[in-house]
Order: C-alpha cells, then sequence, then structure tokens
C-alpha cells in the first residue's frame, strides 16, 4: 500500500510536470528522453520529508563490505580528503532536468582505493541519514570519474535540503541514485534493491535508456 502510494504520488508530479519552465532546449541531444528543462533559478527538492541534522562533532562516514580496509572517517578526516570541483546536468526521474550544477566533493574512486576494494564487490549500498533510505548502484558505475561523495554546492556548503553535509553524486544515471545525506558505503558481492528500486523503481536508472520504472 505504502509502496503503491509513494509511486502514484512520484508520477502524478511527473504528469503535472510541476517544474517543466515551458523552455525548449537550444541543444536538445543534452537533454534525455522524456526530461523538461527548470528554470535556471530553480532547484527542486525531492526527498523523504527529513532531515537529519549534521553534528560535525558526531558525523561520520563508513566504508565497509568487500574491502580490505574498512574505514569510519570523521568530518575533518573527510574535509582533507582531496576534492574535485565539476559542472552536470542531473535528471530526476520525475521528468525534470537542471543543466550545470557545480558540485566539490571527494572523487568516489580515491574513498574506494583507501578501502582497497575486494575483487568480489560488485555492487555499492549507499545507506543514508534518513528513514534508512538506501540506493545501489553497480560498482563500475561508481568508478567512474564524477561520481563524487559531494559537500559543496553553487560553492556553497551543501544544505541540509539537498542532503548535506555529504550526498554521492552518481551525475549518469537518474537523481534518486544521488545519496543525500549519505552515512555508509557498503561494498557487496550481490545486488541490493535499494527504497526506490524495491517500489517499483528501476534497477539501474539510465535517464538515456528512459529506465524510470522496473
Ligand atoms: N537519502 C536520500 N537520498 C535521496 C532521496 C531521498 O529521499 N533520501 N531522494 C532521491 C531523489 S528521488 C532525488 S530526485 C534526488 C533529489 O535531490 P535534490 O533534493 O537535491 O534535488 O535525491 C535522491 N536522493
Ligand atoms: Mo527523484
Amino acid at each position: 500500500m505504502f509502496r503503491r502510494r509513494l509511486v502514484a504520488k512520484k508520477e502524478e508530479i511527473a504528469r503535472q510536470r510541476a517544474w517543466d519552465s515551458g523552455t525548449t532546449p537550444t541543444a536538445p541531444e543534452r537533454l534525455p528522453p522524456g526530461q523538461h528543462l527548470v528554470r535556471p533559478e530553480q532547484f527542486p527538492i525531492l526527498d523523504l520529508g527529513v532531515h537529519p541534522p549534521f553534528d560535525p562533532t558526531t558525523w561520520d562516514l563508513t566504508l565497509d563490505g568487500a574491502v580490505s580496509h574498512p574505514l569510519r572517517i570523521d568530518w575533518e578526516q573527510f574535509r582533507a580528503l582531496p576534492t574535485v570541483t565539476q559542472t552536470r546536468d542531473f535528471h530526476c526521474v520525475t521528468t525534470w532536468s537542471k543543466y550545470d550544477v557545480t558540485w566539490r566533493g571527494v572523487p568516489f574512486r580515491h574513498l574506494a582505493e583507501l578501502a582497497g576494494v575486494l575483487p568480489a564487490a560488485q555492487h555499492v549500498i549507499a545507506h543514508c541519514g534518513d528513514l534508512g533510505y538506501t540506493t545501489n548502484v553497480p560498482l563500475a558505475d561508481m568508478l567512474r570519474d564524477d561520481v563524487l561523495l559531494a559537500y559543496e554546492l553553487e560553492g556553497q556548503p551543501l544544505s541540509l535540503e539537498h542532503g548535506g553535509p555529504v550526498r554521492t553524486l552518481v551525475p549518469h544515471l537518474y537523481a534518486w541514485k544521488s545519496a543525500k545525506f549519505v552515512r555508509r558505503l557498503e561494498f557487496s558481492e550481490v545486488d541490493r534493491p535499494g527504497f526506490w528500486e524495491v517500489r517499483g523503481y528501476h534497477n539501474d536508472g539510465d535517464p538515456w535508456a528512459e529506465e524510470r520504472f522496473g
């Protein structure tokens, strides 16, 4: 029941095209099929309505599972890791897209190297601070250059609304795969469909293939 209501709500949002700017993109090949651009000043917030408070003295990030060196990194240690800044388009399965979002964060690959990923690892399950939200992404996708543990958005600390203090950014997949309030990255030998994946969303979520529903 819960599941059907949630999916129905998202489908309703998609139908209403709540964030459709009516803009015809100048370069349509940049916009995945079935997507609409938000106005440049808009950045919709989509989550379960819970934004866990951030306390830098207790926050930590765990990397565990199929790794040789499980890690627990506190805020100070996390902030000392190398970062990159990059600008990417952001595509939500409810059909809104936003061009040119600038993020700064730690490349996921750097963290994976620190943890020593074992050959058996095939999937990464992100565990989040809000109501046990999880999402699953193949390890190969997570190891792409532009997958980040993002903590700045447009040059500002990532707000709680957008998943602060740290979220994953997996820009080549629908945005539900970019885990807000992330606290744990589990390297898994087996796939484990996450919050939306078990509620009807596609397991892979490639916007170019319109992998919306499973
Ligand atoms: N922890 C967590 N991450 C989440 C979600 C959520 O509910 N909880 N929602 C997902 C969905 S459906 C979308 S579209 C994006 C939205 O990110 P935004 O609110 O920064 O636009 O976050 C994704 N990551
Ligand atoms: Mo979404």
